[in-house]
């Protein structure tokens, strides 16, 4: 990309490292293939109602059969990591009891494929799709889900533990929790408080038992958690709005990020769910668990709130109206609150490792008459959360990866094949792989370790 009037070149640190991430429901496919088990998602896309025009990851991208492709593809961008998710019912498919060779088997091919090509792996343990047979038990209601957790986990670093050396253990708590036992609408499409406490409790502690399991396997490597995180803003100057800015990140980051780091659940998140009713059901020596040590932050952050203070739903905040323009999945397009987020973050927790486990654009732009995509809205909007990014590394923040959410086009949950994230562009129709704009601008980025911003 030709270097723009006005902009000046941001070079990243020495070993600072590029990739794109992806997760297995909304990008593999052959959903019954093999002996997978159904898991959550394949149960919930498949009720009417639940996903957008009714569409399903039945078939997603087809990575299942096309990976070798896709690691091919990869290299060509020059990715030099890649962040996936395992399917945990095409491993177990009862999420427990015996393994599935068929299933371990697809995961050996794709970690060797990418590490023939210098690729490192980057595996992220849930990313949402829980096996229908553990959802059967009670799903994340259902303590012994931790157990069941940690023992899958401990499966995957004996299988794959002598290559693969960077493991995320959940992703985005905050996510599949809260959309799926209180607002319902993610899988398993529960409204219910005290199910949500619950759930909330036993992810956090299958994290934790997870932590354990690893450093009790003796594999070298690292491991850490994928938070879902928004950067809060305060939309006035006064102090009650400073005051609510802190609850808005007492119940986001901090419900989170506290119990990993020692600092345990905000009082105001505890209070607030027992004075409904539906406290977290915390047993002793589970802080303990939950605060083993971790090797790194998992960062994902796509967009910033404005905050406002307000008492009508006993939380005492609100968000304020967005400013900026919006994206197409409804919030704002805020780059700077990538590089906000970070020093924020850092401050926080005392200078985490951070990786960006995921950030990126949705930018729905089609291919013109020449079949080219060209997503400028991606592409800028890129540069300048990059250009954040640089900005926080040089204020100090310890931040040594970032992923790239996605690599190509794929099922956006609820939303169905609506919503495109990738920097390929994914022809649902041929299943054909296109790369975008984005994607020579993101290889010129990774090519020159840095951005012109
Ligand atoms: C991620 O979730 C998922 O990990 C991934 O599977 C998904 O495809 C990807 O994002 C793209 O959607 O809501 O106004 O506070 C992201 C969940 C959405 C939570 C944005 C924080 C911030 C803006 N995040 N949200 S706002």
């Amino acid at each position: 990309m030709s270097k723009m009037p006005g902009m000046s070149f941001l070079q990243f640190p020495e070993g600072f490292q590029w990739g794109a991430a992806t997760a297995s429901y909304q990008i593999e496919g052959a959903y019954d293939e093999d002996d997978r088990g159904l898991s959550i998602w394949d149960v919930f896309s498949h009720q009417p109602g639940r996903v957008m025009n009714g569409e399903n990851g039945d078939v997603a991208c087809d990575h299942y059969h096309r990976y070798r492709d896709d690691i091919d593809l990869m290299a060509s961008l020059g990715l030099q990591t890649y962040r996936f998710s395992v399917s945990w019912s095409r491993v177990l498919p009862f999420g427990e009891g015996a393994v599935n060779e068929k299933g371990m088997d697809f995961y050996q091919r794709l970690v060797d494929g990418l590490l023939e090509k210098g690729i490192q792996p980057a595996l992220t343990l849930f990313h949402w799709d829980l096996p229908q047979a553990l959802q059967d038990k009670g799903g994340w209601v259902n303590r012994e889900v931790a157990d069941r957790f940690a023992d899958y986990a401990a499966l995957l670093y004996e299988r794959l533990g002598d290559r693969v050396t960077r493991w995320i253990t959940l992703n985005e708590p905050i996510i599949f929790t809260l959309m799926g036992y209180r607002s319902g609408g993610m899988a398993p499409g529960i409204r219910d408080m005290k199910m949500t406490a619950a759930a909330i409790h036993h992810a956090m502690l299958a994290h934790g038992r997870a932590v354990q399991a690893f450093r009790a396997s003796g594999k070298p490597g690292e491991i850490g958690i994928t938070n879902a995180n928004t950067s809060y803003e305060p939309a006035d100057d006064s102090p009650e709005t400073a005051r609510a800015v802190e609850l808005a990140r007492d119940f986001d980051s901090r419900l989170f990020h506290g119990p990993v780091y020692g600092k345990g659940y905000p009082e105001s998140v505890l209070n607030y769910y027992a004075s409904k009713g539906a406290p977290f059901p915390i047993e002793s020596g589970d802080m303990e668990t939950i605060s083993q040590a971790t090797d790194f932050l998992g960062v994902n952050l796509y967009s910033r709130r404005r905050i406002l203070p307000d008492d009508s739903r006993g939380v005492g905040f609100r968000n304020a109206p967005p400013t900026l323009p919006l994206l197409p999945m409804g919030y704002e397009a805020a780059p700077h609150a990538l590089g906000d987020y970070v020093r924020w973050v850092t401050k926080e927790y005392g200078r985490p490792r951070i990786y960006i486990t995921e950030n990126g654009v949705c930018d729905n732009t089609e291919p013109d008459q020449n079949g080219e995509i060209d997503d400028h809205v991606r592409v800028d909007l890129l540069r300048g959360f990059l250009s954040g990014l640089h900005g926080a590394i040089q204020d100090g923040a310890d931040v040594r990866a970032y992923y790239q959410w996605s690599l190509m086009d794929n099922f956006e949950w609820a939303f169905g094949y609506s919503k495109r994230f990738g920097m390929v562009y994914t022809d649902f129709g041929n299943l054909r792989r296109i790369p975008k704009r984005s994607a020579s601008f993101y290889s010129e980025v990774i090519a020159r370790n840095g951005v012109d911003a």
